[in-house]
């Protein structure tokens, strides 16, 4: 069975962070791996407090994990503080880990900030260069790269500039577009877009199962544009049955 790792926020709704990716992996039939480097206080209304565990203990439980077992794949998540990105940096030389997606996560859906100002910084420096795949939403996306995103012209205008950040290929998740839910691939010097009805609602928890499928799918062996077409399906899949199980934000079904 392939293997595959998360590094990522703990959300005790199990709708975002490490818990949906471990739902995700298993629903792509690999082994899922789980080093939660921040700690969220939340609940489907929204995020209350988030805690970042000592970085020394993070990078011991990766480096403990790490020794042991390989992942065929890995993805980034929420990482909280910049420091947690240099030890992931360290742990991806030192192991030389393969087929790196980041996600990357800069404030929840109702806008609570998840990852400090330096740690955007580091994210471009260490982890971009070194990613398989970028998952940016189009806030993310227009964050990193300065371009606002209105319209499919814009995603490319910004993949663009996000390719020169370093990564193999970007995928711009287009769910919060007005009107229709676009996901633009920049692959191989080509885009791709993949169009879908628009559903109304707010899902939590969507740009981390999108990550994670992309990553349990690099592992089975499935290139980028492979990746993102079941993806994509494997997401609106789970939105079309999305479960209320709060008073707040609705959650993927998975
Ligand atoms: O969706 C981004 C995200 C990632 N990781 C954790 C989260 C959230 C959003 O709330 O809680 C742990």
């Amino acid at each position: 069975m392939k293997i595959v790792l998360t590094i990522g926020g703990s959300d005790p709704t199990g709708g975002a962070g490490i818990q949906a990716d471990l739902k995700t992996f298993k629903s792509f039939g690999v082994y899922g791996l789980s080093a939660p480097v921040s700690l969220t206080a939340q609940n489907t209304e929204g995020v209350a407090e988030t805690f970042n565990p000592p970085t020394g203990f993070f990078a011991k439980q990766l480096d403990i994990l790490l020794r042991d077992i390989r992942p065929d794949a890995l993805k980034t998540g929420m990482l909280g503080s910049g420091d947690s990105i240099k030890v992931i940096g360290e742990m991806i030389s030192l192991y030389g880990l393969k087929n790196l997606v980041v996600d990357p996560v800069t404030a929840s859906s109702t806008g609570f900030p998840l990852s400090e100002n330096r740690a955007l910084e580091l994210m471009r420096e260490i982890l971009f260069p070194r990613a398989r795949v970028v998952t940016p939403n189009i806030y993310e996306a227009s964050l990193f790269t300065g371009v606002q995103i209105q319209d499919e012209g814009d995603m490319k205008r910004a993949a663009a500039k996000f390719k020169g950040l370093g990564p193999e290929s970007v995928i711009i998740t287009g769910g919060h577009l007005e009107g229709k839910a676009v996901d633009l691939l920049l692959y191989e010097g080509e885009f791709l877009s993949l169009q879908r009805e628009k559903i109304e609602g707010q899902y939590h928890g969507t740009g981390c199962t999108y990550s994670a499928a992309i990553t349990a799918c690099l592992a089975l062996g499935y290139d980028v544009k492979e990746a993102a077409v079941k993806a994509n399906e494997y997401v609106w899949e789970a939105i079309k049955s999305a479960l209320t199980p709060g008073k707040g934000m609705k959650v993927l079904n998975m």
